[in-house]
């Protein structure tokens, strides 16, 4: 697999609760719209959504062995409390992008410390389920070679 798309707790449940915070799109056409621009770009998608840390932890440790190239996760609320999802992406040593459908930083004040975000490349937060298909956008970028990196502005 080129990249891994990992989802955690609640997300399974996407477009059925709280629309005003996380939208109307389920996570099944989430995962298939960015296998589908995974695809176009050559890359190979695999999707993972767990509810439980541990499965998490196992599947980010595959990773390591099954070929993977980037991440992209939305980790959910063990964003905001998981040490042990921390210490699995800091042994694992995967490029990843963390990404929040909703404003972390514009809602309560426990949501607004990631245990990831100083271990990610970027953070991508607030921009809907549209920040899945720009995340997928840098991983094509960073996968063809370019470091997504743009140019210092002058
Ligand atoms: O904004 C995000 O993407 C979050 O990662 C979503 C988590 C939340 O705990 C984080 O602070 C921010 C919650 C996911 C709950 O998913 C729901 C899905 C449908 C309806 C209600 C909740």
């Amino acid at each position: 697999m080129d990249v891994l798309v990992i989802n955690g707790p609640n997300l399974n449940t996407l477009g059925s609760r709280e629309p005003e915070v996380y939208g109307s799109t389920t996570l099944p056409e989430i995962e298939a719209a960015l296998i589908a621009q995974g695809a176009a770009a050559g890359l190979s998608v695999d999707t993972f959504q767990s509810n439980h840390e541990g499965a998490l932890i196992d599947r980010l440790h595959e990773a390591r062995a099954d070929g993977t190239r980037f991440v992209i996760i939305n980790p959910g609320a063990f964003t905001h409390t998981s040490i042990a999802l921390r210490d699995a992406f800091a042994s694992v040593a995967l490029p990843f992008v963390e990404i929040h459908i909703s404003n972390i930083h514009a809602r309560e004040e426990f949501r607004h410390h990631s245990y990831l975000s100083d271990l990610a490349v970027g953070v991508l937060v607030g921009l809907g389920t549209d920040g899945y298909r720009l995340a997928m956008d840098f991983a094509i970028l960073r996968l063809a070679g370019n470091s997504g990196e743009q140019p210092a502005l002058t």
